[in-house]
């Protein structure tokens, strides 16, 4: 096998032998590349068949990108009936193409192992994009799910598809890498979009820890429709529900924090399920990553949905009918006594919420502070965990940062501090918690609107990034930042294995993108 997309990829190069470092064999990895290559042949076949392409097969090209997100899909079998399906709608689009014996490269497969085994610059532009455009594809299957699509960001999947597959070169595919950060902007606005109106603007909201006795269910990943329907067939049964990694962000929205029954957040960061799964009397719903593979102690309490699968846990299918989650709630009992539970700095609670919704709605308190002085410098400290051990860069980070200065904050990585009470500075706390990765789209929102009232660009303002990185959602956010033009980003805890030297150089120059180095370095070299 041969897979770099995450940031645990093996020894920072590639995960090559029977299974990755994330779980995924060998087999299922070659089974996501013929998905890819698939894909790569529907946006072939699509190429002069527009008028042709329905919602259908737009919804097919985000499922099969979806899929391939990291710590998604671990089952050969639903990744095959996949690509069936995307082969089928090929077919439907150039017919018998596939009996065809003679390969006219219009509407094959693409082989991915011609991109994995090419030139190392092109493989690392056609990474930027292949890896980009899974997680704006993760982004616009959440917008779809609640009935949000925007044409112009399905049409470029199709796009970015059809240019992996080609021989281009570096001025070619250069363009599209940073068009993929423009659509990913248009998608994140679109999702925000579909959020907000759908279950309303979230307001800052303290979230419990502690897990009430009782049944329970914890639901985890980013999909807030699931939990929405969770939360309605739940209500009245006397099951409470936790919300888990990328989900906490759900108690702030006004039409889901409505529900009594909507607890808590239960555990830590997503790289710690196994050892936090392991003795809870409850079964846990993943409706997107990151899912581990589940050991023998609670894989029978795991339940999936949507493009999450795993061999032998239960996927709750398209009816969305979360009764086998509900009875193994009931089975189960929950605890016998409330357990008050800590983050990973003994915190007994998070606050989450402060989109850009309620941070523009102080935003006169905000500029104010910044002009008496109060507030002296913010950094996005944001992005996606992970398990190596040099993450604890976060932690210390956010504990350094001085007290004239605030902790914007988004995606899982916050798990790392997010329940430090560093105080607040004229009744702003320090640390805002602004939601799920993609609600980057409010950090950018709130970056563009104080750019704004100081009549300067983003990159004047006394504002620093500093970012992690995991799985390929993170990668489009980058993109999305740099299209921005967004300067002196931080990254790590380690640089991506799929950008060559030459292309790190050209992202140096343009964008001065750096890694991070220590806390105290960086802290040093950010305030100047
Ligand atoms: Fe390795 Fe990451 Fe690929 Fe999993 S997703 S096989 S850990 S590079
Ligand atoms: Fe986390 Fe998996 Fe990326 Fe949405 S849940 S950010 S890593």
């Amino acid at each position: 096998m041969f897979c770099f997309q995450c940031e645990q990829t093996a020894g920072c190069t590639g995960c090559t032998r029977n299974a990755g470092v994330c779980g995924k064999k060998s087999g299922t990895a070659r089974l996501q590349d013929k998905l890819t290559g698939a894909l790569v042949g529907l946006a072939r076949a699509v190429e002069g068949n527009e008028d042709q392409v329905t919602k259908e097969t737009d919804a097919l090209v985000m499922e099969g990108l979806f899929t391939t997100i990291t710590n998604v899909n671990f089952n050969d079998e639903t990744i095959s009936a996949l690509t069936s399906r995307i082969h089928a709608e090929k077919d439907r689009l150039v017919p018998r193409c596939l009996d065809c014996a003679s390969a006219c490269g219009r509407n094959d497969d693409y082989d991915i192992d011609s991109l994995w085994d090419g030139d190392e610059d092109i493989r690392s532009l056609k990474s930027l994009i292949l890896f980009g455009i899974r997680g704006v594809a993760a982004y616009a299957y959440h917008a779809a799910v609640l009935g949000y699509t925007d044409e112009e960001v399905n049409r470029f999947f199709y796009k970015a598809l059809f240019a992996i597959g080609m021989d281009w070169d570096t001025d070619e595919l250069l363009p599209i890498v940073l068009e993929v950060g423009e659509i990913n902007l248009k998608c994140m606005a679109l999702l925000d979009q579909a959020n907000t109106e759908t279950f309303g603007m979230p307001t800052p909201t303290e979230v419990p820890l502690t897990v009430e006795k009782g049944p329970f269910i914890v639901i985890s990943g980013h999909d807030m429709h699931d939990l929405k329907l969770l939360i309605e067939q739940t209500e009245g049964k006397g099951i409470n529900i936790y919300t888990h990694g990328e989900m906490l962000p759900a108690h702030a929205y006004p039409e889901l924090k409505k529900f009594a029954h909507l607890k808590g957040n239960f555990g830590t960061a997503w790289q710690n399920q196994q050892k936090e799964f392991a003795s809870i009397p409850a079964p846990v719903l993943f409706t997107t990553n990151c899912l581990m593979p589940p050991k023998p102690s609670y894989a029978d309490r795991v339940f999936t949905t949507e493009v999450v699968s795993y061999p032998g846990c239960i996927h709750i299918g398209e009816n969305k009918d979360f009764t086998p989650v509900i009875e193994r709630a009931l089975q189960l009992g929950g605890y016998k006594e409330d357990q008050a539970f800590t983050g990973i700095n003994g915190g007994t609670k998070v606050t989450t919420g402060f989109s850009h919704g309620a941070v523009l709605s102080v935003a006169d308190k905000v500029v104010d502070a910044v002009k008496s002085g109060k507030i002296k410098h913010f950094f996005l400290v944001g992005g996606c965990d992970g398990a190596r051990p040099g993450r604890n860069y976060y932690t210390e980070f956010v504990k350094k940062t001085p007290p004239d200065t605030i902790v914007l904050t988004l995606a899982c990585g916050k798990y790392r501090f997010n329940d430090l009470d560093l105080g607040t500075i004229d009744g702003l706390p320090r640390i805002m918690d602004m939601g799920q990765c993609n609600d980057a789209y409010s950090a950018i929102q709130v970056a563009l609107a104080l750019a704004d009232a100081f009549e300067c660009e983003v990159n004047e303002l006394p504002l620093s990034m500093v970012l992690s990185w995991y799985e390929q959602k993170a990668v489009c956010i980058l993109l999305t930042l740099l299209h921005l033009g967004i300067k002196n980003i931080l990254l790590g805890p380690t640089l991506p294995a799929f950008i060559s030297p030459n292309v790190l150089n050209l992202l140096i120059e343009k964008y001065n993108i750096g890694p991070i180095t220590t806390p105290d370095e960086d802290m040093r070299k950010l305030l100047g």
